[in-house]
């Protein structure tokens, strides 16, 4: 018997404009749980610039087709084909023509959340990337751009509420019958990834928004009944993103309505469906008893990002699933900027760069490692990634250091002009930038086509005799997978030269010229540059404000560092001057241990965390992320290889202990000082303080005495906010065993009926490193709280075991991985997109010691070997094992 053959990858250079294009959209949709009828009219025409004569191809997936007529007259079965994952007329009039598809669906039996599906009662539909065509058949890729009219009917008792895209053109009861209809269009031609809709039994909170032109907007944030109460926040946060987007990038909304639905069973943050935005409700729902002040500002961000894609992603869209990052690392870039404005610029940007590395260079450091844009794809959910996402908002940030804010907005406003409603490529977007600017970004282009992080070894030099400071740097461009020719990058280098008071120096060159707006730009593997005439001799402050997302090295030394940590300009690189002294101190004591030796003095890190915590001018929000320590994946990827992450976890622990004795008087008056005035408030000036005191809280009870841990004890009963009461009760898990559990029930009890607080009492079990968590984790997979079908349940069991546990998923005898494979296989018969996710937690494991490392690798040959893996889950572990 013949094999399946295997599905082959798709090519970027494979593209082909499409064949058949669609007008309109005409969809009737009659709700039912298990047999939902959907009838769509599709206006279609031959695209001159596809294939002549080419027959009607449209995807499918697990679709069962019931009627197909053409022109309005019923198809025979000749003229033909259809299968579940595709419909195929053949030899089609080469003229606009009409296609009538039905096709029956069960969403109670949709357990992928892709297409349409139900959550908690609630019909809902997810269609990014390839969604839709579970709905109908369709041209399902984003360069077929139509205008949707869509009609849901459903039992007025079961969906009350039923939204689509668009405005609202008509709705009423269906007379004689317990149904009821409403109608939506949109004008705005869109891809189908766009499409949404949604019917059930929900509670709405209402606003309006008047846009800069005086168009009143009405708002709608649609939740589960009696839970309305917690998305006051979110409500807030959508009227300050749609006036920042007007205010900073001139966007202004387009529609009548902008409406929001929180659901619970959601396999990612949000969707930018075109007026109806869906959300995981873990990023809409919030109040101060429930929500953490990392919570409010995940959903002021996510709100935002969603809000922001209705230009960066929906009036401009994607010409191909490869152009993803057009929209993602614009938009993504964009909802960082919202937050920065509203928030303290320096610490959002130390929290994203956190982000950037402890995901992004992970990835970009293993077998999983991408392209911003990549060339190739098995699987396109797949490719949702930091990659994509995160370092694709940061070449969009490089954009704006090389060009300057006023040449990066006439770049921005250039793309609105030419792309408004084409679904466009990253040349297209980039040549906008050139155009506006008059320059040519070829090299600059290479950040979207080669993968890995680029490592930067920067030296000074300092001539006494001739006052000149002598800079040398060397970029290096590490091999991934699939590239082994790299061509070096432009690499936008932003510096200062801090001369002993503190103040810059001028960063004039020797052929006179000034390093523009502080930045130098690298284009050559090596390059000097010497800065003459100095009074004194600086201590160059590298990649300022973390403006090249690279890995840096330099020959700066602890001094140098200390003096950085006090004295720069740059808040960004205070901080990153104290993270480098303790992680090359972390890296140093790590081997130490491994090797028996000495530990290294740890002094010069408590002489800079002194200095921080000391200085009254600074916010506490800063203070609080100085003082937060490399995390332990963070040391795994510094060492790079032959990884030991038992050895990681002692050192850091000792560290911690060592830092709580030492800067003991200063971390008390922290805490006792740093509590913010009156009720709680989710203020960023507000949330800094609490992140101070916590900060101080933890590092004090890392000392372990009975006064520190009663402390803790006392802040988890006394807290009036999930801020307090959370970082307690984790400090308590992480430090306070014998308290830990009395601690655990009574946070169970006490939120025992809300399921997103659940979500932490899970993640932080899952989190304790110790050698009894593996079988606390298997017992919780059976409480009644986990679902399996449940994202955000399993996220925060297992995926927060595999991902932020590093000693327990890495345990030397492989348990750990035994059993994250085998929950990915049991998921894979779930959801496949949750179960490769989950699985791309192993992509560090060839950095670890040979036994771990061998332990992993047989755990993936188990999944890889399972027949019948979805495709999700197979691209994975073969990239993983290549
Ligand atoms: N475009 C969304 C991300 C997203 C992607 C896929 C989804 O379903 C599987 C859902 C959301 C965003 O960037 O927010
Ligand atoms: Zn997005």
């Amino acid at each position: 018997m013949l094999r399946d053959a295997e599905p082959q990858p798709v090519r970027l250079s494979q593209y082909r404009p499409p064949d058949w294009l669609v007008d309109t959209v005409h969809l009737d949709i009659r709700l039912h749980h298990s047999a939902t009828r959907v009838i769509a009219r599709l206006a279609m025409r031959p695209n001159p610039e596809g294939r002549e004569g080419s027959p009607i191809v449209l995807d499918g997936d697990e679709l069962v087709l019931k009627s197909l007529a053409l022109d309005g007259v019923p198809l025979a079965g000749t003229s033909y084909a259809a299968t579940p994952s595709s419909l195929t007329i053949f030899a089609p009039p080469q003229q606009p023509v009409t296609v009538e598809i039905e096709t029956l669906l069960a969403p109670s039996a949709n357990t992928k959340l892709m297409g349409l599906y139900r959550s908690s009662g609630t019909y809902c539909t997810q269609c990014e990337a390839e969604g839709f065509r579970r709905i109908t058949y369709f041209p399902d890729r984003p360069d077929v751009l139509a205008v949707y009219t869509t009609r849901i009917e459903a039992e007025r008792d079961e969906a009350p509420v039923l939204l689509g895209n668009g405005n609202k053109v008509e709705s009423g009861p269906i007379e004689g019958t317990t149904r009821h209809f409403a109608i939506w269009h949109d004008p705005w031609p869109k891809p189908c990834y766009l499409f949404a809709l949604v019917g059930g039994k929900l509670e709405r909170v209402a606003d309006s928004f008047t846009t800069a032109t005086g168009k009143v907007v009405e708002l709608g944030i649609y939740v589960e009944p009696g839970k309305s109460g917690r998305a006051g926040y979110a409500m807030d946060a959508l009227k300050r993103s749609m006036r920042w987007d007007e205010e900073a990038f001139g966007c202004e909304y387009d529609l009548d309505v902008f409406n929001i639905v929180a659901v619970a069973d959601f396999n990612m943050g949000a969707m930018e469906n075109k007026g109806l935005n869906v959300f995981n409700d873990k990023y809409v729902l919030a109040s101060p008893e429930t929500a953490t002040d990392a919570d409010y500002a995940n959903i002021e961000a996510i709100i935002a990002h969603e809000y922001f894609h209705n230009w960066t992603g929906n009036r401009i869209t994607c010409r191909d699933w490869f152009q993803l990052c057009l929209k993602e690392g614009l938009t993504v870039f964009r909802d960082q900027e919202f937050s920065s404005d509203q928030r303290s610029r320096p610490v959002k940007r130390i929290a994203d760069v956190r982000l950037l590395k402890s995901h992004q260079f992970a990835e970009d450091a293993g077998p999983l490692a991408h392209p911003v844009r990549p060339n190739t794809y098995r699987e396109i959910n797949n490719f949702y990634t930091a990659t994509v996402y995160e370092k694709g908002a940061e070449v969009v940030r490089m954009l704006k250091t090389v060009l300057g804010a006023e040449g990066f907005h006439a770049g921005m406003d250039l793309y609105f002009d030419r792309h408004d409603g084409d679904a466009a490529t990253v040349e297209d977007f980039l040549a906008c930038f050139a155009d506006a600017n008059g320059v040519d970004l070829e090299q600059f282009a290479l950040w979207y086509s080669q993968s890995g992080t680029p490592e930067l070894r920067a030296e000074t030099y300092w001539n006494e005799a001739a006052r000149t400071l002598r800079l040398d740097v060397e970029q290096r461009l590490p091999l991934t997978p699939g590239q082994t020719d790299k061509q070096p990058m432009l690499i936008p280098l932003a510096l200062g030269l801090v001369g002993p008071d503190g103040a810059d120096l001028p960063l004039t060159l020797d052929d006179g010229s000034n390093a523009e707006r502080g930045v130098l730009l690298l284009r050559q593997p090596k390059q000097s540059f010497v800065f003459p005439d100095l009074p004194h001799r600086p201590v160059a402050s590298l990649n300022r404000g973390f403006a090249a997302p690279v890995k840096l090295s330099s020959n700066l030394t602890t001094d140098d560092l200390v003096f950085l940590a006090r004295n720069d300009a740059d808040p960004f690189n205070r901080f990153d001057a104290v993270q480098t002294i303790a992680l090359t101190h972390l890296v140093t004591a790590t081997q130490a241990l491994r090797e028996g030796e000495a530990a290294p003095s740890p002094a010069p890190l408590v002489e800079a965390l002194g200095a921080t915590l000391g200085n009254g001018a600074l916010d506490p929000a800063f203070i609080a992320q100085v003082l937060a320590l490399p995390s332990e994946s963070d040391i795994a990827r510094e060492i790079g290889r032959d990884v030991d992450p038992d050895a990681i976890h002692s050192t850091r622990r000792l560290l911690r202990r060592t830092l709580g004795e030492a800067l003991r008087p200063a971390l008390e008056a922290a805490y006792s000082h740093a509590a913010p005035a009156g009720g709680y408030s989710p203020d960023a000036a507000s949330a800094g303080r609490r992140a101070l005191r916590n900060t101080a809280l933890d590092l004090l009870a890392a000392t372990g005495t009975s006064a520190d841990i009663g402390r803790a004890l006392t802040h988890f009963d006394a807290a009036d906010n999930m801020t307090d009461r959370f970082a307690a009760l984790s400090v308590l898990a992480h430090a306070a065993p014998p308290d830990r559990e009395a601690a655990l029930a009574a946070f169970y009890d006490r939120f025992r009926d809300d399921p997103l607080v659940i979500d932490k009492w899970f993640a932080l079990q899952a989190q304790i490193s110790e050698p009894g968590t593996l079988e606390r984790v298997r017992a919780l997979t059976e409480h009644p709280a986990f679902a399996m079908s449940n994202p955000n349940r399993v996220r925060s069991l297992i995926g927060s075991f595999a991902s932020a546990n590093q000693t327990q998923f890495n345990r030397p005898d492989g348990a750990g991985y035994e059993f994250v494979a085998e929950t990915v296989l049991t998921l894979d018969g779930i959801n496949p997109q949750v179960a490769a996710r989950l699985l791309a937690a192993f992509k560090s494991w060839r950095a670890l010691e040979a036994g771990r490392a061998g332990r992993a690798q047989s755990a993936l040959r188990r999944v890889a070997e399972t027949p019948g893996l979805s495709p999700d889950v197979s691209d994975i572990v073969g990239r993983a094992l290549d």
